[in-house]
């Protein structure tokens, strides 16, 4: 499978977020903890320039505390500023928040050393579904930015003020191109790459796969099924534990398809990381 996906909303969004970046002070990028390095995205970190970053590991209920661990000591051994957090949990807000004013903290002085009082602006961006317009909403303490699970719900730009801060929300954008497949599959897997686009039967036999490697055992525990054998193999058994079955008792391989990758993003398989 060959995953290309940049529709022209996007171009129009990176075209947005260059003018809206030289009001700002700063910008969060929201990655999904899952896979934070397939949520990186050159083209919109380029559109960043110098400005501070605040890389937030959203969703970090989906990862273990070992992997969340490894991945935050990568970004910190970067030199980038990290947070981890979970964008419907109240605790989150304190920490995303001071994780800003912290990385922000130069130009807040800088502000002040000129005699000027006004709220430190922030974008927020990041690939769609990495739950930017729930932190935003987690911050302001209510539902102001529009969230949904699936890529494209915040259609337009949208700034929201908090505090010493001014969050501009902004519509999720994927690179031009994927130069590695293995990460595109692991947004796709995600639910950040619009599910129309992708061949279901085919991610989820990929999924099979990478669990069968990454997590064994969990197939044969979820399913109770033989995940030892071929990972379509694997799949039709799973068809069948699950009744999803056309009429004549042939494996209904889209209703198949669909509940696996359900299943993954419900959480229902665990905490699943894609290294
Ligand atoms: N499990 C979990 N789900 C989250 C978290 N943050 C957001 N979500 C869900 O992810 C989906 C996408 O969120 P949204 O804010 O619309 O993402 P956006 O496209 O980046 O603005 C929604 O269904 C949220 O409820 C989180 O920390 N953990
Ligand atoms: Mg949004």
């Amino acid at each position: 499978m060959h995953l290309q996906w940049f529709p022209g909303h996007m171009t129009k969004a990176l075209r947005m977020m260059e003018e809206e970046v030289k009001l700002c002070d700063g910008i969060v990028m929201v990655l999904d903890a899952r896979c934070p390095f397939a949520c990186l995205n050159k083209k919109l970190s380029g559109v960043f320039g110098n400005k501070p970053v605040v890389y937030a590991l959203n969703k970090s209920d989906l990862v273990s505390s070992e992997d969340l661990k490894t991945v935050t000591e990568l970004f910190v051994k970067e030199g980038k500023s990290v947070v981890s957090v979970v964008g419907t949990d109240e605790k989150s807000a304190t920490r995303l928040y001071q994780a800003i004013l912290t990385a922000l903290k130069d130009v807040k002085e800088k502000y002040k050393a000129k005699g000027v009082n006004k709220p430190l602006r922030v974008m927020v961006a990041g690939i769609p579904n990495t739950g930017k317009s729930t932190l935003i909403n987690l911050l302001c303490g209510n539902k102001r930015a529009k969230t949904g699970d699936k890529a494209g719900v915040t259609k337009n730009k949208q700034w929201v003020k908090i505090k010493e801060l001014e969050l501009l929300d902004t519509p999720g954008t994927t690179p031009p191109s994927f130069e590695n497949q293995t990460y595109a599959e692991y947004l796709a897997f995600i639910g950040s790459i619009n599910d129309d686009i992708v061949d279901f039967v085919e991610l989820s036999v990929d999924l099979i796969k990478y669990l069968k490697e990454n997590y064994k055992g969990v197939l044969t525990t979820v399913y109770k099924v033989n995940e030892d054998e071929e990972p379509y193999e694997v799949f039709t058994q799973i068809a069948s534990r699950r009744g999803a079955l056309k009429k004549g008792g042939e494996i209904d391989d889209e209703r198949a398809s669909n509940l696996i990758i359900s299943d993954l993003r419900k959480g229902k398989l665990g905490k699943i990381y894609f290294k």
